[in-house]
């Protein structure tokens, strides 16, 4: 591979349930699961993350909280506290920042260390990440795990490779063996129907889509296609960006029951726009978009979104947004269980940005 960067990607571990040990040492030794309310089983919502005690009883992100109660009922159920979330993830963040050339923070957990100019090869890499993860756990208490290789790609498969508190060191010569191991889904963008349509062509493993034909990937797939096989092959070309600090931020609800009535999917809405507005202005950031989620009682899943011309920070235009892009799905006889609100595309610290620069 004719490339010499050298990228760490650090991932914090378990991150919500990490800071809530952090925060009460008696839940040390114990499952811990961060979430909705399971209400001894009847709860409607879902998990945000668990330890990894409570995934050795199969509790997973995202999963339904009353199946997380069924798999385990003497786990610690905690409702997750954003703001201090976002106050950890900023503190750790500044804390990474000075370690690498360029930062490029992908998540609330997560960022690209761009270091080639810092270390002189793989194993002062390997000594940098140690520093910086023992730096983190000493300061912060949380543990994380990292990831380094010779793109974004391979740094971050790595990073996800050894969990929890793992490095591992992927140089460019090994990248090609070492993600043709993995399975497809790892890959980023290949999500569960991306998978089902691999399956069907017989692709499970990225070694199977690198032996792909890239013309029966691009006609199948458009010109993800492409981006596919690349991706088979350990290839990635991106730089690491400092321009965006955080993707997106946003909120969802499941109601307590299915509803139908739209003023109560507006209050909803007008809730969590409230909720995570605040965290939008005490980080300075301003976004593009706005999109909406909705899930219908069976489960079936839409999302919709909106992109304005400008950058903003204002409230009442989410708002807005959102409940426009809710109106095709109400009021057409069906119940809605879930609602989330979503802003992306943000622009950080440029609070003078107007209307009429963009
Ligand atoms: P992740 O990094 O995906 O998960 P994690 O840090 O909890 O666990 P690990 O990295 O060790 O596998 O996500 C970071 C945080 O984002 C997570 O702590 C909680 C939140 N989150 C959700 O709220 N819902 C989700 O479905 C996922 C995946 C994450
Ligand atoms: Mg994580």
């Amino acid at each position: 591979m004719s490339n010499d960067k050298i990228i760490l990607h650090l991932d914090l571990d378990a991150f919500f349930a990490s800071v809530e040990e952090r925060e009460h040492p008696k839940y040390k030794g114990k499952p811990v699961i961060v979430g909705a309310d399971p209400k001894n089983g009847q709860g409607r919502g879902v998990v945000a993350t668990c330890n990894y005690l409570a995934r050795e009883f199969g509790v997973r992100s995202a999963m339904p909280i009353s199946k997380a109660w069924k798999l385990c009922p003497r786990g610690i159920y905690v409702r997750p506290n954003f703001e201090l979330y976002a106050k950890v993830s900023h503190d750790i963040m500044s804390l990474i920042k000075k370690y690498p050339d360029k930062f490029e923070q992908v998540s609330v957990d997560e960022g690209f260390l761009d270091v080639t100019n810092k270390v002189k090869d793989y194993e002062e890499a390997e000594k940098l990440a140690g520093k910086i993860k023992k730096e983190i756990l000493n300061k912060e208490k949380v543990t994380c795990s990292v990831g380094i290789g010779p793109n974004k790609l391979i740094a971050k498969l790595a990073s996800d490779y050894k969990k929890p508190y793992g490095t591992t060191v992927i140089k460019p010569e090994d990248a090609r063996k070492f993600i043709s191991k993995l399975n497809v889904r790892k890959l980023p963008g290949i999500g569960p129907k991306t998978e089902a349509v691999l399956k069907e062509l017989k692709i499970e493993t990225v070694n199977q889509l690198a032996k792909t034909d890239v013309k029966t990937l691009v006609d199948t797939f458009g010109v993800f296609g492409y981006r596919m096989h690349e991706m088979s092959l350990g290839i990635d070309e991106s730089e690491v960006t400092e321009e965006y600090e955080t993707k997106s931020l946003g909120r969802e609800t499941t109601f307590e029951e299915d509803v139908d009535n739209p003023e109560i999917v507006f209050n909803a809405i007008g809730e969590l726009v409230d909720e995570f507005h605040e965290e939008i202005i005490a980080s300075d950031i301003q976004f593009k978009t706005v999109s909406i989620k909705i899930r219908y009682e069976n489960f079936e899943t839409h999302t919709r979104a909106k992109t304005f011309e400008f950058y903003t920070n204002e409230k009442q235009l989410v708002k807005d947004a959102a409940n426009q892009l809710c109106q095709p799905f109400l009021n057409i006889g069906r119940k809605i269980r879930l609602v989330g609100v979503r802003v992306s595309g943000l622009n950080l610290g440029e609070k003078q940005k107007t209307l009429k620069e963009v």
